[in-house]
């Protein structure tokens, strides 16, 4: 059995900082790329040399809600496993390195289609706009690689249960496979979807392809996928955090639990994102609101658990009457700061999340810049500031080094000016986009049309926003490269927190993966198989295609 310690395996920690720097460099050239795009919207400026604003939301919407993410989920669930299961085996080591290898090839690829304006089809690459095939081959090696990383952390896993027979696994590892999990049924669906409908079509060796089909394969993946992204910020909100702030996790099988129903919950749900679609029956479409509704009681869980988690640690330091827990929590440590306003964010853009699944307040907000705002504050606040504040810690970790006092201020600061630039440019978009104004448009004002005109002000406080985030990315930057190449050597240490109850009382179903894979996969097919087969025998004959830019 490979030693576990709490000082970092150095070979492991090569293949997480692999991941951190791509990760890294895509939100330094997102972010760019959305402070351009800010501008342009409000009319400020014009792109030169030729980029058009499609092309720019593109690599946004790419580099940061996929690689980005993607990259840095790969990285933290490694290293967590190996902080937590030991040191990876050879075999599972090694696939890490190769899923690696092919995830870049496919991020290089499609990256550099995307700079050749050879695939500005934004990051939901919707049919019928038409991108080069190798477009599609970018993403599809992308997820191929991703799921080669998964194949050596379901491996790791697996040796590690063979070694240690009817132990309880690490919630950490335990969270890490039922991401990975999740990750592998959702991209099924939209690996069938480019390689069966998008590369034949881009190539020319089919005509048309099947919009619709094309849409809900696309949304059959990608609601899960923005748990892909959640889930690994609530691995740290219920393992990391409770050691950070001194206290105990709260409950290990509330924790699993919670983690199970995303696994069953989040992927019959795709639907919530086409209510507006025609061809797609009202039936199916209340049957996967139903389920998306399903889908809120896990975070509400989260939230419970949270919030127990913090009075309980702040109690036992002597906090007193309903609300005195919040002064025990340590303000000034940005490795706690950072998440704690993700979570804090997570209530507003939660609740946005319910009535964007509200079939009819979805009419309302449907393609307006109010669904633009909505994942500004989930994904780009709350998994954000969540992962950057695991950076804080994991980084040095991972180098050899430490989060100096210095560093940590301008963590904390960092924090400030993310939270303070998004709410402007969040909030703006949340309003405008209850005015009307729609999302994925450049600026534009309708021939002087006074209610276009009338959303200038709020695309102007956009940039704004959008001008405060970027000098939060920048100094982002700062931290990272010094906590990567510069802050003194020493020893940060990798927070796993202790449980409260006994980790026996967790019961053993709970990591009967079979069952859940079973019951998940009975869920996905109550939901898509009949309006699937409807889309296959009904639909209007396909698209030939349009490249519009
Ligand atoms: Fe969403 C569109 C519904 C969550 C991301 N969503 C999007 C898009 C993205 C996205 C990227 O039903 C746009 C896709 C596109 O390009 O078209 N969303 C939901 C629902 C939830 C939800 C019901 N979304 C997320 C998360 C995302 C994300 C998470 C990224 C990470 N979303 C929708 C719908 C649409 C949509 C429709 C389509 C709209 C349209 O028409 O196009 C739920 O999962 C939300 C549940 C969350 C909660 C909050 C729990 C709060 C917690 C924090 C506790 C805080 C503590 C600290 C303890 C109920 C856990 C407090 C301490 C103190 C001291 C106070
Ligand atoms: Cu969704």
């Amino acid at each position: 059995m490979s030693k576990l310690s709490t000082v970092v395996d150095r070979r492991d920690a090569k293949l997480s900082m692999a991941h951190l720097y791509v990760g890294y460099v895509a939100v330094l050239i997102g972010a760019i790329a959305g402070l351009l795009q800010t501008f342009v919207r409000s009319g400020a400026i014009t792109l030169p040399a030729g980029i058009g604003y499609y092309q720019l939301l593109t690599a946004h919407g790419i580099l940061l809600a996929l690689v980005f993410t993607t990259y840095f989920i790969v990285g933290f669930l490694y290293a967590g496993m190996s902080r937590t299961m030991g040191r990876f085996y050879d075999l599972p080591y090694r696939l890490g390195w190769l899923g690696f290898i092919i995830m870049t090839a496919g991020t290089v690829l499609t990256t550099i289609m995307v700079l050749l304006n050879e695939g500005t089809v934004l990051y939901t690459f919707y049919a019928p706009l038409k991108a080069s095939p190798w477009f599609y081959i970018g993403l599809t090696l992308f997820i191929v690689g991703s799921w080669v990383a998964g194949f050596g952390m379901f491996r790791q896993y697996f040796i590690w249960r063979r070694v240690n027979k009817g132990k309880l696994s690490p919630l950490f590892s335990f969270m890490a496979i039922m991401t990975m999990v999740l990750w592998l049924v959702a991209t099924l669906g939209v690996a069938v979807s480019v390689i069966f409908q998008f590369i034949p079509w881009s190539f020319g060796w089919v005509d048309t392809i099947n919009v619709l089909l094309s849409r809900t394969l696309f949304w059959y993946f990608g609601h899960p996928l923005v748990y892909f992204w959640l889930l690994p910020a609530y691995i740290a909100w219920y393992v990391v955090i409770p050691k950070i702030i001194g206290g105990k996790i709260f409950s290990d099988s509330l924790a699993r639990l919670s983690f199970v129903l995303f696994l069953l919950f989040s992927i019959p749900v795709g639907f919530h994102h086409q209510l507006l679609e025609s061809g797609i029956s009202p039936f199916w479409k209340y049957i996967q609101v139903v389920l998306t509704f399903m889908v809120i009681i896990p975070s509400l869980m989260t939230a419970f658990s949270l919030f127990a988690m913090f009075e309980l640690s702040g109690r036992e330091k002597g906090a007193r009457g309903l609300f005195g827990w919040v002064k025990k929590l340590p303000w000034g440590d940005a490795r706690f700061f950072a998440p704690f306003m993700g979570m804090l964010i997570f209530i507003p853009a939660g609740t946005g999340g319910i009535i964007n699944a509200s079939n009819q307040l979805n009419q309302m907000v449907h393609n307006t810049l109010w669904v633009t705002g909505h994942f500004h504050l989930t994904v780009a606040s709350t998994v954000a500031l969540t992962f950057f504040g695991i950076s804080y810690w994991l980084i040095p970790h991972l180098t050899g080094r430490t989060l100096t006092k210095r560093m940590n201020l301008f963590a904390n600061i960092q924090t400030i000016l993310w939270t303070v630039g998004m709410f402007f440019m969040s909030g703006a978009m949340h309003t405008v986009g209850l005015f009307g104004a729609p999302r994925r448009t450049a600026y534009t004002t309708y021939g002087d049309h006074p209610d276009a005109l009338g959303w200038i002000p709020y695309e102007v406080t956009m940039a704004v926003g959008g001008t405060i985030l970027f000098i939060a990315v920048l100094l982002l930057m700062y931290i990272v490269v010094n906590l990567a190449f510069f802050a003194p050597k020493g020893v940060e240490e990798f927070p796993i927190g202790e449980v409260a109850e006994a980790a026996e009382r967790t019961p053993a179903v709970l990591e009967n993966w079979r069952l859940w894979i079973a019951v998940s996969a009975c869920l996905i097919l109550l939901a898509y198989t009949i309006p699937v087969i409807d889309m296959l025998e009904h639909s209007p004959p396909g698209s030939t295609g349009f490249k519009l830019w």
